[in-house]
């Protein structure tokens, strides 16, 4: 692998030393929120295995109370989901806005959470400027915009990931096409990170990628290199699996045996960015099987989940993460709260969360009538229901209370979630209501199963 050190001999041992230094600092804030009960939150019942829990942050979201206190009650690590990107802090060539990467770095400190910046040099959201300089210009503003942003936030940042996503998917394990790997050659990624050791020895440094997270020609590149750099010194002390699942891509069968298999390699592993598509119990399981994998690995320091709330995920349609959209526990969290050792009273765990829904017309006139169904959870204590209430047209709901209604295209069937009134105790019952403009047609509405979490 070819090697191109920005500033010659002198640089590249100053950047050596410098890595030495880092090692032997303690890097970092400190570990979790003090705060909270060790038996019954994330963070704490992680903290209790020597690791941190954390989640993505949108700054845009921070002002929402429920958002705020779920961030601080649960989690002891944040990752900016988008503010500290490339197009975010220097969208216009050397002219820096770190104002939404600030609001969160603050609310961490407030909190004494980590922060893991996300990310240096990565193919996507790049402004275009950078695709359209030549590969001497290009080389030195990657190399500024490492500087620079580092900078800004030196000795507030656990961890960088400082190249992003920088191989193929597929069987080739060749690297992407970016401006940089089309531009500089193979050697960027080392140049990214000598350059980051050099601005701060004390934050570790980290490549990260997908579909990295078992054994395939992707990860065995990722090896390759990571190795290399190993061998040869360059300076790189973790390695992030984002671990974004689903039912076409789940938790791979030798996903701790890969993370070891880099561990062994000298380097920290974490898993950075996870969500698993799904609902109920086979959610829950997958994700404990995730945290089973890293709880195994000794050098494995930590999980960061990719958001809190389902309805704020970047596949939110696949409700992926450990709290439903009113902030509700899901089986999921329970699973993982009690995979980390805790013992949390969040219900709908073990995989019998159930519910059901029962119509009936409270009120009806000239025009129009009242419906209520009422939820009743199963014999296990649940977090979450959705019910589908479907009307005929021309019908049209025109009112709905104590939930929280989404709509298909046709405007017929309306999927009901809680607002508020999603924790039900085992055998325990809710309602909501809903009017309907009868538009001529009484008929009354089908009211679909109850579906639990
Ligand atoms: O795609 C999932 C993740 C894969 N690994 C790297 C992560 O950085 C990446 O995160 C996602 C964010 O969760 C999304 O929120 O990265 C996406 C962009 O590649 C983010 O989506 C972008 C939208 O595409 C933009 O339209 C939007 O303006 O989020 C922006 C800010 O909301």
């Amino acid at each position: 692998m070819m090697h191109r050190s920005p500033g010659g001999p002198g640089l590249l041992r100053r950047a050596l030393l410098a890595g030495t230094a880092g090692v032997l600092a303690a890097a970092g804030l400190a570990g979790a929120a003090g705060t909270a009960d060790a038996a019954s939150t994330l963070g704490a019942s992680a903290a209790a295995k020597g690791r941190y829990f954390g989640t993505a942050v949108a700054a845009g979201h921070l002002g929402e109370s429920a958002y705020a206190s779920t961030l601080d009650t649960e989690f002891t690590a944040v990752t900016p989901e988008n503010e500290m990107k490339w197009d975010a802090v220097e969208a216009t060539r050397n002219s820096f806005n770190f104002a939404s990467a600030d609001q969160i770095v603050a609310h961490a400190q407030g909190k004494n959470m980590k922060v893991r910046g996300h990310t240096l040099v990565w193919h996507s959201q790049l402004p275009g400027w950078v695709g359209g300089l030549s590969a001497i210009d290009l080389r030195t503003a990657m190399n500024n915009h490492i500087t620079q942003v580092m900078t800004h936030y030196k000795g507030k940042i656990y961890a960088w990931d400082v190249v992003n996503e920088a191989y193929q998917d597929g069987s080739s394990g060749a690297r992407r096409s970016s401006p940089f790997q089309d531009k500089l050659g193979d050697g960027y990624i080392e140049e990214a990170f000598r350059t980051a050791r050099s601005v701060d020895p004390n934050a570790k440094l980290c490549y990260n990628d997908y579909n990295t997270d078992g054994q395939n020609a992707k990860s065995n590149a990722v090896y390759a290199m990571v190795k290399d750099f190993k061998q040869r010194g360059v300076p790189i002390d973790c390695v992030g699996f984002q671990s974004h699942f689903n039912s076409a891509s789940p938790v791979p069968s030798d996903y701790r045996a890969n993370l070891q298999r880099f561990a062994d390699l000298g380097v920290d592993v974490q898993i950075t960015e996870l969500d698993i598509e799904g609902s109920g119990s086979a959610q829950a399981t997958s994700y404990t099987n995730v945290v089973n994998a890293c709880l195994a690995v000794t050098r494995c320091t930590g999980i960061t989940v990719w958001g809190i709330t389902d309805k704020y995920s970047w596949r939110s349609s696949g409700t992926p993460l450990l709290f439903d959209g009113n902030y509700g526990k899901k089986a999921a969290y329970t699973a993982v709260l009690s995979a980390l050792g805790g013992s949390g009273s969040g219900g709908g765990g073990g995989g019998t969360a159930s519910c059901t829904a029962a119509y009936s017309l409270t009120q009806s006139w000239n025009g129009g009538f009242n419906g209520q169904v009422t939820v009743t959870a199963g014999s296990a204590a649940i977090t979450g229901w959705t019910v589908t209430v479907t009307v005929t047209p021309p019908q049209k709901v025109s009112a709905t209370w104590n939930g929280t209604p989404s709509w298909d295209s046709s405007g017929n069937v309306m999927t009901m979630k809680p607002n508020g009134n999603g924790n039900l105790a085992a055998g325990a019952s809710t309602s909501f209501g809903f009017t309907v403009t009868s538009n001529g047609t009484t008929t009354a509405p089908k009211v679909g199963s109850c579906t639990a979490s």
